[in-house]
């Protein structure tokens, strides 16, 4: 049966996973409103039964408008090959079969790459996500929100059979997500949830880096996604095949967390920044010393006030075409460039007023050695300046 059964596998992408921000179509396609993935590692046992419940459910409200997409990792119990079967019969499906790749997230990705769909989504193919849960998310995105999520942590959630242990490690991970990721686990009730839907417009362009399970966290981390809706479902019982949650997971899950941190945190820049604060120290003290000694024998605070004040403009001149060039240009002209310069004057000038009272606080209060103090005073207002600058004076805007 398999070697003259007609092939309507999807080519697995070989780009990078990026998220097209249109639809790819082959000739005569048209886009869609919605495409569900449905990763799947030896689901042969309930394969059948969630696409004929899916389609089922989608049926009623989006009829014609949505596609299926079955991404398997060639799995020795070939799912694939039993999905690829049913698409005579739910021409909605498309099925894919990686041979090479692996991994539940990439899965996920290479599925929403090939979607023809405006809204992506995913759900776990072993009928643990029940799928009546579907239409109250799709209906959330129809309400406007970038992202509908299902949460096992709301009032009307929750987990079936898990064990205590099961419980707790959950639980733990979600609480260690919360200290490394703040402002991306503490977003939603449910993190580690694996049923949620997405507008395409929300990562498109987006390159992904998961690693493991946890999808939802890339997104939320790296994705521009401004409103988030929950819906409450309890995680079933599994009822075929088994599960392939193992310590591995956790571990990648661990792993990930520290990649979208190190990611996210915008180290290169500040590294950059760093190196144009030490551009302004040498240009101060060459300044300083021509003032002061070398041609002028201006007063001494004369002769700082100077070198401090061409050091800045350095500094910003380097900043603005280095540090944070790729924002510069999305703020073209002339007065938007005096005008971060004006604001960039202004926070090195509050940051060196911050500058002395640490040094003060560090060294009279808590009596640290003054050097050490003064160090750490620098250490501290650098942080300051480049955060504030990176927030005030180079603010991405959302325009384009
Ligand atoms: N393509 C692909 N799918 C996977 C992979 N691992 C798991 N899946 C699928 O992803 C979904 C979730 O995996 P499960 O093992 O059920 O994980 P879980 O639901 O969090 O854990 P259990 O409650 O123990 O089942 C299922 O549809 C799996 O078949 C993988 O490596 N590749
Ligand atoms: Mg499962």
């Amino acid at each position: 049966m398999t070697s003259n059964s007609p092939n309507f596998l999807l080519p697995v992408p070989a780009t990078s996973l990026q998220i097209p921000p249109q639809a790819i179509l082959q000739n005569g396609e048209q886009t869609l409103r919605f495409s569900l993935v449905l990763p799947t590692y030896n689901e042969a046992n309930n394969i059948s039964d969630i696409i004929s419940k899916l389609s089922e459910i989608l049926d009623t409200e989006i009829l014609g408008e949505y596609e299926l997409l079955v991404i398997d990792d060639n799995s020795p119990d070939r799912t694939w090959e039993i999905a690829q079967n049913l698409i005579p019969k739910y021409p909605q499906l498309r099925v894919m079969r990686r041979e090479t790749e692996r991994g539940l997230s990439t899965a996920v990705i290479r599925g929403w790459q090939v979607a023809r769909g405006d809204v992506l989504g995913v759900i776990d193919a072993d009928l643990q996500h029940p799928p009546e849960t579907l239409l109250k998310l799709w209906r959330e995105i129809q309400r406007g929100a970038d992202l509908a999520t299902a949460s096992r942590h709301l009032d009307s959630g929750g987990v079936s059979d898990w064990s205590m242990i099961r419980r707790v490690l959950s639980r733990g991970a979600q609480l260690l997500g919360l200290v490394l990721l703040p402002e991306v686990i503490g977003r939603v009730s449910d993190p580690m949830s694996g049923y949620f839907l997405v507008r395409r417009n929300a990562l498109a362009g987006v390159t992904m880096n998961p690693l493991g399970y946890k999808i939802l966290i890339e997104v939320l981390g790296r994705g521009n996604i401004r409103w988030i809706s929950e819906v409450g479902y309890v995680f079933q019982e599994r009822q075929e095949g088994e599960s392939k949650v193992t310590a591995k997971q956790y571990i990648e899950y661990i792993q990930h967390l520290i990649r979208l941190r190190l990611s996210l945190w915008p180290v290169e820049r500040f590294l950059r920044f760093g190196v144009v604060g030490f551009s302004g120290v040498f240009v101060d003290m060459v300044v300083l010393y021509l003032l002061h000694d070398g041609i002028f024998n201006l007063p001494l605070t004369r002769s700082k006030i100077i070198a401090a004040e061409v050091a800045i403009i350095n500094n910003f001149l380097w900043n603005d075409i280095w540090t944070f060039g790729d924002i510069s240009t999305r703020q073209r002209g002339q007065r938007q460039r005096i005008k971060r310069f004006l604001k960039f004057n202004l926070i090195c000038l509050t940051g060196l007023i911050l500058n002395v009272a640490l040094l003060n606080l560090l060294y009279n209060l808590l009596g640290i050695n003054e050097y050490l103090a003064n160090l750490m005073a620098i250490g501290l207002v650098t942080f300051w300046n480049f955060w504030i600058n990176l927030k005030l004076s180079w603010r991405v805007t959302e325009i384009d």
